[in-house]
């Protein structure tokens, strides 16, 4: 009955459904006639996708127009997860499309659930780039993220008998209706190769192999406002004139193709393994590509805005262009802006070098030297001889910089120099490169900022004392309040009468008043409950363990990494659980239900991390089907974490786990995501939790373990043999190790955890010394749950101090304390 037409920017429910039917006819991907929950969920993304177009195309004009500075955030990772709920979310167009919908016979909450995760992404580094992305477009701020279109994104999990497998997780099985194809965008990446040098004594980089880097865009709307920027991201591929057509027709049907499978290699997938030599090249590959096709595109648009005007000047590009490195992997962004101003453009050394360092900055998000990117020369030779060359000619300055104003410095100078010629294996120290050639370098929360300072960067600092900053990461309320919870979301809108906390969410403070209140408790109480039973359903559905939504919900979700420490973690639930099965049946009730959650992907070599997550399938196996306890005590783990899991846990949490050991936890985002829920937090002081608890107040936070300072000295004590176990932590152990979780060797993993075995390093994560400290804390989390009113006024507090960790605050202090770029609305 609703007639197909376009509307692109149709107001009516009426209208829309007969745009969403016209979709369904006239950009069809599937046979006609049929119109069931998947197809109904291509035809709205793309009915939804018109009205971005038409935002998007008046943002670049506008942004055109104005020619401000604009930022380029260059990042190898974007963890976007769904993007319908947000697009109708931000367009504030919910309520009409949920309606348009149902005169076509479908709920858009169940519609929603077709699209696939885009998780071309690991984990926090990738999800901060995507809630910065968010922010930006809402502060109208002209900035723009590069990356790669990987076609393979993280993995697949399942659980097995044996643990973890991966599996390749297909996000353009069909396709991705957020992606725009941009035909006319294509630059040249070239690879391998030598310089050559002109007769004027110019150098220049020929031959080797070239490939075409095409961009795919993908719209980044704003909340409530016209601006939408774009996400744009390369993919790599041969050109017509790459396919030999004479072999080919020789049945060489393979070597025909050569070319265009070596650039298929390159965005074939994310991370990939990097064991071999080859992989190691495909991933310094992988990153070039990213920063030259990224560079090429805003040196184009820097020209395409300066077309007509009468004349201008390479020392301006610093005031319209700011590029942020997500991390060292775009590290080589340094070396390939040097060269294309210099060699394509004809600038000499200072000039370049001027304009190169007053346009980039750094950002790190790990102090774990195991993360701090090191490239072979010999490597970087072979692939980019005419940027190792840049590299050398860098270092050598820096080093005659440093002898001929600080000649104290000298012996440091091995160190803090960017190239390592140990003769063993020589490298390129990525983060040196960073940090000597950008104008500003931070760190994602205050401790680690601080850390930098006084460790990884110290001796940088004496040169250069304003180049270091802090800017504490955040989390965009909009996907992790307001759309994942719209139950809680209602509340506070009615209790602070305004829907304003969304894009200011200071205003969450106003909360505080009614912690007492207990009509606002008894709200409260019914929208966690309601997101419990949503989660509850949830865990039935896809492990098939029952959990009672009474039960405390504690929850743990991120990678699986030793000093994150699920380990400690599943050893307390261990514990818990050889207490609850020595009790009596009277004694059991006295207790406080707890289901425990553990969720995360390990990376597929990293063995301590699989075992992990054995052990916790393995313990949850004999608790979950113990029926002395299970009406107790439950241990669930939840496979395959990822974005839009993310997005049904964290609104249906009580209490979550972020206890790595001080020190390393750079920041932590799902610490600010949990709190803003209202979930309380059980942690150490390390990362952002030192914040959040200084926000939320130190009531209201369950801390224990050791300080970031403590640390290095309670290592040693271990190391010389100084450490006394608690008894509790060798009972759960040995309780392992007995067998009561089954036959699998465990042995190796519990090794790590001792000073003196050949397996161990000593528990370098310290999960011996913080035990006894994180089980006391365990029991005052108990006490608390058994006072209704004590808990909920806790939970409410600790959304009403999360107000700080909007990514709009963080963005907001990038743009002004960094980028130097300013607000440009479209009308
Ligand atoms: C190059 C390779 C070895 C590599 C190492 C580490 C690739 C990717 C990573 C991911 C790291 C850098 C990461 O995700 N760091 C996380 O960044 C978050 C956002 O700032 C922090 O919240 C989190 O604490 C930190 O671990």
């Amino acid at each position: 009955k609703i007639p197909a037409a376009a509307h692109p920017l149709a107001k009516e429910p009426m209208e829309i459904a007969s745009n969403i039917n016209y979709h369904a006819r006239y950009s069809p991907h599937f046979s006609p006639f049929k119109f069931e929950a998947e197809q109904a969920y291509y035809a709205t993304a793309e009915s939804v996708r018109d009205r971005l177009i038409q935002q998007w195309n008046e943002t670049y004009l506008h942004y055109h127009k104005v020619d401000p500075k604009q930022t380029y955030y260059l990042s190898m990772e974007y963890l976007q997860g769904r993007a319908l709920t947000n697009a109708i979310g931000n367009l504030d167009i919910h309520d009409t499309y949920a309606n348009a919908l149902k005169k076509l016979g479908h709920e858009l909450e169940e519609i929603v659930e077709q699209e696939k995760d885009a998780a071309l992404g690991n984990g926090g580094l990738g999800r901060l780039a995507s809630c910065f992305l968010d922010s930006m477009a809402t502060l109208n701020l002209p900035a723009w993220g590069y990356g790669l279109r990987y076609r393979y994104g993280l993995f697949k999990q399942r659980i097995t008998k044996e643990g973890q497998e991966e599996f390749a997780e297909d996000w353009l099985e069909k396709f991705s209706p957020w992606e725009i194809v941009r035909h006319d965008v294509v630059f040249p990446v070239r690879f391998f190769g030598q310089v050559e040098v002109k007769p004027d004594g110019s150098r220049i980089w020929v031959g080797g192999e070239v490939v075409q880097a095409l961009a795919y865009d993908v719209p980044i709307p704003g909340y409530k406002t016209k601006n939408t920027n774009s996400l744009r991201l390369w993919e790599a591929k041969a050109g017509a004139e790459d396919f030999n057509l004479f072999q080919f027709n020789d049945g060489q049907y393979e070597s025909a193709a050569q070319l265009h499978s070596k650039a298929q290699q390159i965005c074939a997938v994310l991370y990939p393994g990097d064991a071999t030599e080859s992989g190691k090249l495909l991933r310094l590959k992988q990153q070039f590509f990213l920063c030259s096709a990224s560079l090429q595109d805003i040196i184009f648009r820097f020209k395409e805005r300066k077309d007509g005007k009468d004349s201008w000047q390479w020392s301006e590009f610093p005031s319209k262009v700011a590029v942020q490195m997500n991390d060292t992997h775009p590290t080589l962004a340094i070396p390939e802006l040097m060269r294309l101003l210099m060699d394509e453009e004809g600038l000499g050394w200072d000039e370049a070098w001027d304009v190169t360092t007053r346009t980039i900055a750094y950002t790190n998000h790990t102090v774990l030297p195991e993360a701090l990117e090191k490239w072979s020369q010999a490597v970087m030779w072979k692939l980019l001889p005419r940027h190792m060359e840049i590299v050398e000619e860098i270092d050598k300055r820096f080093i005659t910089m440093i002898r001929s104003t600080r000649i104290d410095l000298e012996s440091k100078l091995s160190t803090m120099c960017i190239l390592d010629n140990n003769p063993q294996k020589p490298v390129v120290r990525m983060a040196n490169l960073c940090v000597v050639s950008s104008h500003t370098v931070n760190g994602v929360a205050q401790l680690h900022s601080d850390i930098l300072k006084a460790e990884l960067f110290a001796d940088y600092v004496s040169i250069w004392p304003s180049k270091f900053q802090n800017k504490t990461n955040g989390i965009t309320p909009r996907r992790w309040l307001r759309f994942c919870s719209p139950e809680l979301s209602n509340i506070i809108t009615k209790w602070l009468k305004t829907d304003k906390w969304v894009n200011n969410l200071d205003l969450l403070t106003e909360l505080r008043k009614f912690a007492d209140n207990a009509d606002l408790h008894a709200e409260w109480a019914s929208a966690k409950m309601a997101n419990k039973q949503r989660l509850a359903q949830y865990i039935l559905q896809v492990t098939g363990v029952t959990i009672d939504p009474n039960s405390l919900f504690d929850i743990q979700v991120k990678r699986i990494h030793e000093y994150k420490r699920q380990l400690l973690n599943i050893l307390g639930a261990i514990y818990r659980y050889k207490k609850l099965k020595e009790m009596s049946p009277e004694e059991r009730k006295k207790t406080t239900p707890r289901t425990i959650m553990i969720g995360g992907k390990a990376f597929a070599t990293y063995t301590n991390a699989k075992r992990i997550v054995k052990l916790v399938n393995d313990v949850g196996a004999v608790v979950n089907t113990d029926p002395e306890v299970n009406d107790y005590l439950k241990v669930v783990f939840v496979p395959n974490y990822n974005v839009s899991v993310a997005e049904i846990l964290i609104p249906g949490s009580e209490l979550s786990q972020h206890i790595s050991t001080a020190g390393m936890e750079a920041s932590g985002t799902s610490n600010m995501k949990f709190a803003l829920n209202g979930c309380l937090i059980i942690g150490t002081l390390d990362g952002a939790n030192v914040e959040i608890r200084e926000e939320i107040g130190e009531e209201n936070f369950f801390l224990f373990g050791a300080t970031a300072d403590e640390v290095p000295k309670l290592r040693k004590e271990r190391e010389d043999g100084l450490f006394k176990p608690d008894p509790r932590f060798e009972e759960a152990k040995k309780f392992i190790r007995s067998g009561a979780f089954g036959s699998y060797d465990y042995n190796p993993l519990l090794d790590s955890l001792e000073g003196n075995t050949g397996y161990g390093r000593g528990d370098y994560f310290l999960v011996g010394y913080d035990f006894p400290s994180y089980m006391d804390a365990q029991e005052r989390v108990d006490e608390a749950y058994k006072d209704r009113k004590r808990w909920l006024k806790m939970s409410i507090l600790s959304t009403a101090g999360s107000g700080k960790f909007s990514s709009d605050r963080t963005i907001a202090q990038y743009a002004k304390e960094i980028w130097n770029i300013e607000e440009c609305r479209v009308p």
